[in-house]
């Protein structure tokens, strides 16, 4: 006998290693890509080894981008929040939501229901939002539970409501497959939804007759794939599609059969059309007659057309006018309900779209019901068995944050969302937070910037552990599963609500044992007392058992007996959820902006996404491989604005607003003559927790759309100054808390991660001397220093057995070194050869390092390379593709390919943007 063996506890005894297919969905954007994980062991010792894009998904068929195919990247359990705190205490679960509903019980009793509030997110499972909103509005008694959708497409939601009476999203993917006009309208999906775009590119490879059309008044990567770039004055779309109703109605291209069978309030719109012929909107809208008249005939005579609308539209003081001008152009030329047609609202989030099944904004009730109709109301309460339901709308986002800054609401729970960061107004989202006499935060990280403000801090789990399901763009279902254990003591969002609910007296209402029985009583809502009212019906996915839900594939609702299979598009027999049953035509007025510019703050500023970044950059922001295409927030400025400034590129300019607080926000210059004179952009992702002085939010003032509360996010309007500071430099350092301990001593800091060390640029209002020394105070003694100054220059190296710990190079102007250089020098495993050293105190690199930056990803492919190729015959993306790999991965930097060759003029006529064995 083995004795060995016998006395080896069993679980050292070298088990088979179990390998698994875990199939769940992307938690970025609202394509809603399905992703498969192949898993390695089981229960609490899984592992998630590699990922690719689900083949049969029919969102993606296997295609995924760059921050799809790194999610595993970004999954460890590192910055997680791993316990429940109480003013930063760790406390047990007990204790925390003992906390959390006794205060909900005093404020409701001594203030009223309407005292307290919840602020969700589109980043939420179906379920979570389900549960959540349930607790407010039929429990809690106040419909104040609004999300951070709100700042995302309630505008869509508002305009698709007026026109079809209910907020439904006719559109499909296929369509854009299937079009032969496609539209977008304020999208950059190039990069904010890439692979829908790619989606675009092989349809116009398909089909050589499709013509792109793109409106943004800024020049993004998604020019790439347009026949037409209306470079629009920021604000102006309303105008546009004014005038092409009008165009529409003066050419014959209505369709009046049906604007007579299934319209209403036509004339009324037209008429007030009737001001925008060619000239008057090219002056309003920044254009020339040219370019609006070549759109409009292309409009007019093609036999379908779809309009991919996203943030450019939303994101504004007439928002959901914006929207009903594009739906009044479907509805006028019958573009709608039939294949290849339809005004397409493009979702941001993963779940924007479940949140609005279940109600969650401040103005819903549940299933698509109204808070303002007592039918519903009496429906809805009569269906949870509640004690109450909120009788009018509550809070929405911008009015919620005003409400606590006033003290009316004196508790508010924050889930899945970063409102410091991504609410407009800043300097009042602190103040309001501080104010609040309690704030919960539930969220996966230690650190962001609404943590801050948090008393009780709660424990999510995260993607890969969650389970629900999510709905994408096209109003497909699909699930999300848990593939992990939750990390330390961590919990599903779903379960931290309704545990708060029962300690609140509600135990049976809130008493689900999992997912699938919250799901299961969505679904019979969705259906209930429902007799064809409302389109959104789930009654084919109502009691599902476990397996079956567990086992749910993919399906676009509504999922009904007559379609069972769910439903790819919507009013294809020409009836809409109004009361008349017919759509409704909006007549509009063209506005300006609100927050608008003026000598003193004379700039436009336009804000949003940058590729491979997501949102606040809690997850992507963990991997230096996400961090390599925009390494730092930059300020893009038209050439010629940037000379009147008197900024080089890279120079640091600060920026206020009329409500900026008292901190500007300084951003290095990026020159780019993509960008209209007088109109800057930044990215939104960076914020506090990554440098000094990234607060965005602070400069647009909280102007919204008077319909939908959506916040004005593209038109702020801004001063910019040459930043002044005594001196600049960078710094890397290989030991965290050093380094925290050294960025605090300067005046500006901006944090850019590499892989192996801490670096930051920073700048200060003393001389580069002065600041080397105070720094220099802060090491500890054991280290040996080496300096060298030359000049207002001075660099200053930090050793520990003759590994780097510290590099500092401060100058009067500012220079840096290649962040991948820097790197690479750092790394443990290297050795610091005495050139390097001299290199780097004379704050020199070699010029083989000096590749360019990072365009391809998944293959680490420079620029350099890559116009060396172009400069050698390369004329396709396919072509570079296989010569240098790039681009034949996620596909995302396929754009920046093609415009690489199309700026170096070595474009070939025919489209390069396909790749071999994409969608099939
Ligand atoms: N990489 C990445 N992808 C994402 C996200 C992310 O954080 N990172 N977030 C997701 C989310 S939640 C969302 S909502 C979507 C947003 O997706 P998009 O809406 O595509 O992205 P944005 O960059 O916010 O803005 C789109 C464009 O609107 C333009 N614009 C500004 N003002 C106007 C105007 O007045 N008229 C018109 N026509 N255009 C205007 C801007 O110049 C910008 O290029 O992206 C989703 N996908
Ligand atoms: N200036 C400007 N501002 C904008 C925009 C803009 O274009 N310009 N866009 C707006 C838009 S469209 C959007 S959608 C918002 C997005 O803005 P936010 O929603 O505020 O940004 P995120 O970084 O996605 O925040 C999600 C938070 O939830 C946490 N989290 C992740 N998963 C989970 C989970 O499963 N459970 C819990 N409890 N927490 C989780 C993350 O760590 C993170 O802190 O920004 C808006 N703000
Ligand atoms: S396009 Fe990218 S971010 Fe969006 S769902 Fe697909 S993989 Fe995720
Ligand atoms: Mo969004």
């Amino acid at each position: 006998m083995n004795h060995n063996k016998l006395n080896t506890p069993l679980s050292l005894v070298a088990q088979p290693p179990v390998r698994s297919l875990g199939q769940t969905t992307c938690p970025y954007c609202g394509v809603g890509c399905g992703v498969d994980i192949s898993c390695n062991g089981s229960g609490r010792s899984i592992s998630l080894e590699s990922l690719t894009g689900t083949p049969e998904h029919p969102a993606n068929f296997g295609r995924l981008c760059v921050k799809g195919t790194h999610l595993l990247d970004t999954n460890d359990t590192t910055q997680r929040l791993l316990y429940p705190q109480l003013n930063g205490e760790r406390v047990d679960w007990d204790q925390a939501t003992d906390f959390v509903a006794d205060k909900i019980r005093q404020v409701v009793a001594e203030h009223g229901p309407d005292a307290v509030a919840f602020y969700v997110s589109g980043q939420l499972l179906t379920e979570d939002y389900y549960v959540a909103n349930k607790l407010m509005k039929g429990f809690i008694g106040s419909a104040n539970i609004d999300t951070n959708s709100r700042l995302c497409m309630s505008s869509a939601v508002a305009a698709y409501k007026r026109a079809f009476g209910e907020d439904l999203v006719p559109c499909n993917y296929e369509d854009l497959e299937q079009t032969d006009l496609l539209v977008l309208v304020g999208s950059n999906a190039a990069w904010t939804h890439p692979v829908l775009f790619q989606r675009m590119e092989r349809a116009r490879l398909r089909n050589p007759a499709l013509k792109v059309v793109v409106i943004d008044p800024r020049q993004t990567e998604t020019c790439a794939l347009a026949d037409w770039h209306l470079a629009i004055k920021p604000g102006s779309d309303v105008a546009l599609f004014n005038g092409l109703l009008r165009y529409l109605g003066d050419h014959q291209a209505l369709d009046a059969d049906f604007i007579e069978t299934a319209t209403e309030g036509f004339a009324a719109t037209l008429a007030a059309c009737m001001p925008w012929d060619l000239e008057s909107v090219a002056s309003c809208c920044g254009l020339s007659v040219a370019e609006v008249e070549s759109f409009y005939r292309r409009f007019a005579q093609s036999p379908s057309a779809v309009t991919f609308f996203s943030m450019g539209v939303n994101q504004s003081t007439s928002g959901t006018d914006k929207a009903n001008a594009i739906i009044n152009c479907h509805l006028a030329s019958g573009k709608i309900g039939k294949p290849g047609s339809g005004p397409f609202s493009i979702t941001g989030q993963p779940n924007a779209m479940g949140g609005r099944e279940v109600g969650g904004l401040a103005n819903m009730l549940a299933a698509h019901m109204d808070i303002e109709n007592p039918v519903h109301r009496e429906r809805v309460q009569t269906f949870w068995n509640a004690p109450t339901v909120a009788e009018k709308g509550g809070y929405k986002a911008v009015d919620l944050f005003q409400a606590i800054d006033e003290g009316k609401v004196k508790f508010v729970w924050i889930m899945a969302t970063n409102p410091v960061v991504s609410m407009p107004n800043r300097a009042q989202v602190e103040r309001a937070l501080a104010r609040c006499d309690t704030v919960v935060v539930s969220d996966i990280v230690t650190h962001n910037d609404t943590l801050k403000f948090a008393h009780v801090a709660l424990p999510a789990s995260g993607w890969s552990e969650k389970n629900g399901t999510v709905t994408n763009s096209e109003r497909r279902i699909s699930r999300q599963r848990g593939l992990l254990p939750p990390p330390g003591e961590a919990r599903h969002d779903w379960q931290i609500i309704c545990e708060v609910a029962a300690k609140l007296g509600f135990a049976e209402a809130f008493d689900y044992a999992s997912p699938a029985q919250i799901f299961d009583e969505h679904a019979c809502l969705t259906a209930w007392q429902n007799n064809g009212e409302r389109a959104l019906n789930l009654s084919g996915l109502a009691g599902l058992s476990p397996q079956q839900y567990d086992r749910l594939k993919p399906v676009q609702w509504p999922v009904t007996e007559s379609t069972p299979q769910g439903c790819a598009r919507l009013f294809e027999n020409k009836r809409f959820f109004t009361a008349s049953r017919k759509a409704q035509f909006i007549a509009l007025e063209v506005l300006s902006p609100r927050q608008l510019t003026s000598a003193a703050y004379p700039y436009v500023l336009n804000s949003g996404r940058m590729r491979d970044q997501w949102h606040t950059m809690t997850r992507t922001g963990k991997t230096s491989k996400l961090l390599q295409h925009t390494a730092q927030a930059q300020l893009a400025i038209h050439p010629q604005d940037s000379l009147a400034l008197g900024v080089v590129s890279n120079e640091l300019v600060t920026l206020k607003a009329h409500c900026s607080g008292n901190a500007p926000v300084i951003l290095p210059v990026k020159i780019d003559p993509r960008q209209r004179r007088g109109e800057v952009f930044a990215p939104i992702h960076w914020s506090a927790t990554w440098g000094s002085h990234c607060t965005l939010g602070q400069l647009f003032d909280g102007s919204h759309d008077p319909v939908s509360g959506q916040p004005e996010l593209k038109h702020g309007a801004i001063r910019i100054a040459p930043a002044e500071f005594d001196c600049h430099g960078q710094l890397a350092c290989s030991d965290k808390g050093l380094f925290e301990l050294l960025l605090a001593e300067c005046d500006y800091w901006s944090r850019v991660p590499a892989t192996h060390v801490s670096t930051a640029r920073i700048a200060a209002n003393i001389s580069a001397v002065e600041l080397c020394r105070q720094l220099a105070m802060l090491l500890p003694k054991a280290y040996c220093q080496i300096s060298f100054q030359q000049g207002s220059s001075v660099t200053l190296l930090v050793l520990k057995d003759d590994h780097p710990v510290l590099y500092l190079s401060l100058h009067h102007k500012y220079t840096n070194l290649p962040l991948d250089w820097l790197d690479s020098v750092f790394d443990p495993d290297g050795e610091l050869s005495f050139e390097v050293q001299a290199s780097l105190l004379r704050n020199q690199v070699e010029a083989s390092f000096l590749q360019g930056k990072l365009v391809c990803s998944c293959f680490n492919v420079r620029e350099k390379p890559i116009l060396a190729e172009i400069a050698g015959g390369a004329d396709s993306v396919e072509e570079l593709g296989k010569r240098l790999k790039c681009g034949t991965n996620c596909g995302s930097c396929r754009s920046e390919l093609s415009s690489m060759l199309t700026d170096s003029g070595a474009a070939s006529e025919q489209s390069p943007l396909l790749i071999e064995g994409a969608l099939s």
